[in-house]
């Protein structure tokens, strides 16, 4: 646990966010600023900065968060249409939050390669 992390504060229910998924290791909540129909964030509650900061040891907990977001789709229904999981990572990649997170984004059709 971060104190100063926000992402953190969320895993520990700091601020009473609705979980559409939890378990010992991962919550999912709802993106603040979505940018499809369906934009889930799935996040590890303990604290890992960037993607390029995990390795091997860490691939089970990955896993899990890809099945986590296979678990939402479902109850979201964009299992059929489809959906997109991304990992922004560091400034090229646009990640505005240093505690890793999974997008799951779905419910229109998107468009590739992304800006
Ligand atoms: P990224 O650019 O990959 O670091 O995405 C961070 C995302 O986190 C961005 O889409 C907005 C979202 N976000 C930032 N702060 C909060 C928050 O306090 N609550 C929620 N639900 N989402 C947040």
């Amino acid at each position: 646990m971060h104190s100063d992390c926000i992402f953190c504060k969320i895993a520990t229910n700091e601020f009473d966010t609705e979980f559409l998924y939890e378990s010992d290791e991962i919550v999912a909540f709802r993106d603040l600023n979505p940018k499809a129909p369906v934009h889930v964030l799935i996040i590890p509650k303990r604290h890992i900065e960037k993607i390029s900061d995990t390795n091997e040891s860490d691939a089970l907990l990955l896993g899990k968060m890809i099945n986590a977001a296979n678990i939402i789709a479902e109850k979201e229904n964009i299992n059929d249409s489809g959906f997109r999981l991304v990992f922004n990572c560091g400034k090229d990649g646009g990640q505005e939050v240093y505690h890793i997170h999974l997008h799951l984004l779905g419910g229109r059709s998107l468009t590739w390669p992304p800006g």
